[in-house]
């Protein structure tokens, strides 16, 4: 490992004046991970292109290893192998806001700085000396609150103000979705007194399990309005189970994330909206701020970054349609 002392730092920082960051590291070059909530997800997808950008810029390697599902059984043994390679710094998206917590104390106590991404452990306050994981240095990600609110206000809008919606959601313990599904119900309750939210349906990340439950909750309730789905799987197992229903554009769906299914999708129909992500920022962001951390600059404990709101009317818009995922 290439730890760097002070004094290192200080000297990389006047190479990189002298010579230019790239020919600063030419014979030290920094190492970054990115450990992704899993690989096979288009929204990790890009911000692993992200962060490949900004260490292209930088002259640092990006290695990217993650876990083919999102679960923290199979992510701890990857941040072990990870931390055994002993990179200069760990970027993760923690699948379990308690069950990381150990597991990346490891990478802290071994000197490793570790910056969160997307999803956060404990509350996702950071560096305040408080509490048992506030050790990393800092969170990039979206508003997630802010997101279940927006998805609220499209819902209510989609459905004319009144009538019975669900959330589809993930499982409970993942910062990211938990906030979406707080704030969504949130805005229901302080904005749309006519709107029932009924119980959510978990569906562990399994498009598949959202569809079916779909049904199922159509079944029960054939007054059923809208559906809002949490994340990238679970807005896409709801509304193909509102299309094996038979209801497109009857039961609206407002959809977290943007692969580039939801093109089709949203021309169908089928998907009232979507809330893009800007997953590559937060990959770029978080490669800046490991790379400023560990040439001796201090970096900020949060940076949010932004949604694109994809619908019918904007998406044949450039500008917004390069918002959605790469495959
Ligand atoms: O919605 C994203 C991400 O923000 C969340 O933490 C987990 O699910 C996604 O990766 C989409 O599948």
């Amino acid at each position: 490992m290439k730890r760097r002392s002070l004094l290192g730092a200080a000297a990389a920082a006047t190479l990189t004046l002298t010579l230019g960051l790239g020919a600063a590291h030419a014979q030290d070059k920094l190492t970054i991970a990115l450990i992704p909530g899993l690989t096979t997800d288009a929204f990790y997808i890009t911000m692993q292109k992200g962060a490949q950008a900004a260490a292209d810029a930088l002259g640092v390697e990006l290695v990217f290893q993650g876990a083919p599902d999102f679960n923290p059984v199979t992510q701890v043994p990857v941040l072990d192998a990870v931390i055994a390679r002993a990179p200069d710094a760990i970027l993760i998206a923690p699948t379990d806001t308690t069950q990381l917590i150990e597991p990346l104390r490891k990478a802290h106590d071994a000197g490793i700085p570790v910056i969160t991404v997307d999803t956060f452990i404990g509350t996702g306050q950071y560096q305040t000396g408080a509490g048992d994981a506030d050790f990393p240095l800092s969170y990039i990600a979206s508003d997630n609150v802010l997101g279940g609110k927006i998805a609220a206000r499209a819902l209510a809008a989609a459905i004319g103000g009144e009538g019975k919606v669900y959330v589809s959601n993930v499982k409970p313990g993942i910062s990211t979705t938990d906030q979406r599904e707080a704030g969504f119900k949130q805005a229901m309750a302080e904005e749309f007194p006519n709107i029932t939210v009924l119980e959510t349906q978990f569906n562990d990340n399994d498009a598949n399990k959202a569809a079916s439950q779909l049904q199922g909750v159509f079944a029960r309730e054939p007054d059923l309005k809208g559906v809002f789905g949490a994340n990238l799987f679970s807005a896409l197992g709801a509304a193909n189970g509102v299309q094996q229903a038979g209801k497109s554009g009857v039961i609206k769906v407002v959809a977290f994330d943007a692969p580039t299914s939801i093109v089709d999708n949203i021309n169908t129909g089928l998907v009232d909206v979507a809330i893009a992500q800007h997953p590559a920022e937060i990959g770029y962001y978080g490669v800046v701020s490991a790379v400023a951390h560990l040439t001796g600059n201090s970096i900020p404990v949060s940076i949010g970054t932004g949604f694109t709101i994809i619908d019918k009317a904007n998406i044949g818009d450039p500008d917004v349609a390069k918002y959605i995922y790469s495959d």
